[in-house]
This record gives structure tokens, C-alpha cells and sequence, in this order.
């Protein structure tokens, strides 16, 4: 390839055909819950046996895939590309790192880690963990949440995530609707800059796709793959 360093975005669309349902199909409903009611810090002030049991319900689907072939496409991408490649996933699943990706920023965080609520450390999920669980760090408790950005909270790694835009000759962004920020601003971001090309790689148009330099539709399992050989 042509490009010194490589910035990915992915989305739920990455992980689809592992088994993984993507938010905003299924009449905007996720695993019956409206995203709003389940991913916001109001909804588990208010309710947090419901997100906690929401959460431990994902963990349990998490056991049961596996990576597919775009995932593993990526894994190989990183490992053999002879620049840079950032993999920025909003992805809270770790199927990119099973598939054998290293250093994957989770910008949403991750379903199989746990965060305090009183020192904010994460720490990894194990199966005792609950929100009566205290906390490893700090002894708090009942102190945990899951380690998830709901709507609202600032996301992770966004200082390294914007400066790899910055600096990226090649953006490709997968499998996301382009609905929620902001993730979705990246594109413009990168267009801003003037100089990247921007490729999109969707089952189908999204909120974003007229800022991309290049579309290419189809399940992430086809395009992936055929992109990075
Ligand atoms: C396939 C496929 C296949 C299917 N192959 N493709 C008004 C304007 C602008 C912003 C705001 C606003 N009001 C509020 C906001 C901010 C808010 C926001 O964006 N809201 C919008 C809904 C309007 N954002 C936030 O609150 C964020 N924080 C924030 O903004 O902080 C302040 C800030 C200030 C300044 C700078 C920076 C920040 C936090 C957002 C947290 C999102 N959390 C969630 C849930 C938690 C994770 C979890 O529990 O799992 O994250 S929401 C949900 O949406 C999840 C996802 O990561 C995220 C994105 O969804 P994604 O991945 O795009 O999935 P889908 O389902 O939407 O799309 C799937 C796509 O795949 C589709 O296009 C399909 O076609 C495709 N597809 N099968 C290829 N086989």
C-alpha cells in the first residue's frame, strides 16, 4: 500500500456477523431496550439492577463469538503494514484483539471491564463482579459500573484519537451509521485536514457517506478482507 498511516473507525457493523446485533436496526430497539434507557448515567442512577443485568446479558453473548473474517483481515493489516495503523473501535466487544489486533482504542469502552465508582479505576470483569462487588483498587463499595461511555460521558483516548486524524493519509471507517459523536465527526475532521483519503466500507449508505473520498457496499466479511489483500 501506498499510505504511511492508517487510522480505522469501526462500528457495530464490524461485529454483525459474528452474532452481535448493531444498535439501530430491529426498529431502533437493542436486545428489546431503547439504547437510551439502558446506556446513560441516568439509567443506571435510576435503575442500575436493570444496566447492570443488560450488561452481564452482553458479557454472557460475548462468550458464545467469535471473530470473523474481517476482524482477522484487520488483525493481519496492523501486523504485517509497514507504517502505522490505528484501530479505533466503538466496539465495546474484544473481538478485534481475540482476532489478534494489539493496542485497540476502545473509544466506548469495553464489556469485559469494570470501572469504580469512587477512585474511577478500571479493572478487568470477572464473574463475581456486581455493583455490590467493592472495589479492587480502593475498597469502596457498592462502587462498580460497567466500564461503558453512555451517552452524556466524554469518551476514551480521544487526545490520541484526534492527533492520528491529524496524521493519517488514509482513513477507513466500518460498519458505523454515523449517528453518534463524536465518532461521527471524524470524517469531517480528517477532511478538514485536506490531504487524507477518506474510504467508507458499509452494508449501506450512512448519515456520513457523501464525505468519504471512496464508498464501497457490502457485508464487512466480503469488503474487509478483499480491501486489505
Ligand atoms: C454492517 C453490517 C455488516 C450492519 N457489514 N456493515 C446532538 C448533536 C450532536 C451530538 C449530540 C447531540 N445530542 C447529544 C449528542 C452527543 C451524543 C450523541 O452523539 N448523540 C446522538 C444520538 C445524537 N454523544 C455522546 O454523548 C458521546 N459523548 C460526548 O459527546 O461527549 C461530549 C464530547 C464533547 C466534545 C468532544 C467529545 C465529546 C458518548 C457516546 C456514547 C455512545 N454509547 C453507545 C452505547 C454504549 C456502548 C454499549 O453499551 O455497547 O455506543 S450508543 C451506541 O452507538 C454504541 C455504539 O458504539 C454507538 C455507535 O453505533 P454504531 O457502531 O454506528 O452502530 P449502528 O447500529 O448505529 O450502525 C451499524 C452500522 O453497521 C450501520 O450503518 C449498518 O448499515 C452497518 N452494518 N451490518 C458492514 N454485516
Amino acid at each position: 500500500m501506498k499510505y504511511k498511516h492508517i487510522v480505522i473507525l469501526s462500528g457495530a457493523g464490524l461485529s454483525a456477523e459474528s452474532g452481535l446485533r448493531t444498535f439501530r436496526d430491529n426498529n431502533g430497539l437493542w436486545e428489546e431496550h431503547r439504547v437510551e434507557d439502558v446506556a446513560t448515567p441516568e439509567a443506571f442512577h435510576q435503575d442500575p439492577d436493570l444496566v447492570q443485568r443488560f450488561y452481564s446479558e452482553r458479557r454472557v453473548q460475548l462468550e458464545a463469538v467469535e471473530p470473523g473474517a474481517a476482524h482477522r483481515a484487520l488483525a493481519k493489516l496492523q501486523l504485517a503494514f509497514e507504517g502505522t495503523v490505528t484501530l479505533v473501535t466503538q466496539n465495546v466487544d474484544d473481538l478485534l484483539t481475540q482476532a489478534g489486533a494489539t493496542d485497540v482504542l476502545h473509544m466506548h469502552g469495553e464489556l469485559r471491564k469494570v470501572r469504580c465508582l469512587k477512585c474511577h479505576t478500571s479493572h478487568r470483569w470477572l464473574k463475581a463482579c456486581s455493583q455490590e462487588t467493592a472495589c479492587p483498587g480502593c475498597g469502596a463499595a457498592p462502587a462498580l459500573r460497567p466500564d461503558i461511555v453512555w451517552f452524556g460521558e466524554m469518551p476514551k483516548h480521544l487526545e490520541t484519537i484526534y492527533t492520528a486524524l491529524g496524521s493519517c493519509d488514509l482513513f477507513v471507517s466500518i460498519g458505523t451509521s454515523g449517528h453518534v459523536y463524536p465518532a461521527a465527526g471524524f470524517v469531517q475532521t480528517v477532511a478538514e485536514a485536506g490531504y487524507a483519503e477518506r474510504l467508507e466500507l458499509n452494508l449501506e449508505q450512512s448519515q456520513g457517506s457523501h464525505m468519504f473520498t471512496e464508498n464501497r457496499f457490502g457485508p464487512a466479511g466480503e469488503l474487509v478482507p478483499h480491501w486489505v489483500d
